[in-house]
């Protein structure tokens, strides 16, 4: 065993951020972390993965894992998000469960909070978007959902205005476990850069795309290269089901591909910090949805059925 270092009292922990799709999970994580980590968009089951966001407060890292919404799976993909979701939920050490405050406890919200009894983590509640409601709507759902499940404390937040998330941060700072810490003080993420340009892409894909349209695709990067002037060429491949789902994609004369295109070049070009030549492809992958490749891909495991 190598030695650990001393720990001069630093602590360190797992927090695992669930809730219902578009609850802002994603939003509230970026926020935590002071830096993008995961993709946002204002359509529902955007993230596909577990994604770690890192942040340090005072003598505490905490390991924040953003999750895919929580809803009732259809499809053999929706069921791999959910399970990883509730996966997420029970290696962490804490659980903040997220809530639209606007949205309130309707049937999805109610499902999570009657699950919530099987996850061993301590939970927060966090409700979420109190920028939209009014304060007292907000002291009648603390309440609600504190008569109907466990709660370690309860925050009222605007992850999109940055209200109240420094009590989170620093609430949680004191009461993760004391330990050493597992990641280098200044990093934030631990994706690779390739994958972070793929999810880039495909929130470029949600913000344009209309209807079902995002959820028929994905992005993968199939190629990094840096060239010798210091430049970046990237390739990705967007998968789609269909070739009618193709031609949208491309739009006419290839509009559409070419401001997905552009938009995410831009981003990642901001991320590395150097001039970055994004080149995408779209095919049609017929049943990708049922390819175990591509759950690999997305850092998913694959249900058998
Ligand atoms: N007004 C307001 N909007 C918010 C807030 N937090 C998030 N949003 C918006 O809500 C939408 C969903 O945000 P996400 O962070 O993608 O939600 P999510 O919970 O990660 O969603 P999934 O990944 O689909 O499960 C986006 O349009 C956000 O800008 C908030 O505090 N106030
Ligand atoms: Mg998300």
């Amino acid at each position: 065993m190598p030695e650990i270092a001393p720990t001069e009292d630093t602590r360190c922990g797992f927090v695992a951020l669930i809730g219902a799709p578009n609850a802002g999970k994603s939003t509230l994580l970026n926020a935590l972390v002071g830096s993008k980590v995961t993709i946002v968009s204002h359509k529902v089951q955007t993230t596909r993965a577990l994604i770690r966001g890192i942040a340090v407060h005072e003598k505490s890292q905490l390991i924040f894992v953003d999750t895919p919404g929580i809803f009732s799976p259809k499809r053999r993909l929706d069921r791999a998000m959910v399970t990883t979701a509730w996966s997420g939920a029970h290696e962490a050490d804490f659980v903040g469960v997220l809530i639209d405050a606007r949205k309130g406890l309707e049937e999805e919200n109610e499902a999570i909070l009657a699950r919530l009894a099987e996850v061993k983590a301590l939970k927060l509640l966090i409700l979420n978007k109190v920028d939209l409601v009014a304060k007292e709507a907000l002291l009648k759902l603390a309440q609600d959902a504190n008569a109907k499940a466990k709660f370690e404390a309860t925050f009222m937040v605007s992850a999109l205005t940055g209200d109240g998330v420094a009590d989170v941060k620093s609430w949680l700072a004191a009461n993760v476990p004391p330990g050493p810490w597992l990641y280098p003080p200044d990093q934030i993420s631990d994706a690779p850069m390739r994958q972070l340009a793929a999810e880039i892409t495909r929130e470029k894909l949600f913000e344009r795309l209309h209807q079902e349209l995002p959820y028929h695709s994905t992005v993968e990067t199939e190629q990094w290269k840096e060239l010798r002037k210091g430049d970046i060429r990237i390739e990705q491949t967007i998968y789609v089901e269909r070739e009618s789902q193709r031609k949208i994609v491309l739009g006419k004369g290839g509009q559409s591909i070419k401001a997905i295109g552009a938009e995410a070049r831009k981003e990642i070009a901001e991320i590395v910090e150097k001039p970055v030549h994004l080149f995408l492809f779209v095919k049609v992958r017929e049943g990708w949805g049922d390819d175990p490749a591509r759950y690999r891909e997305m850092g998913l495991e694959f249900p058998k059925e």
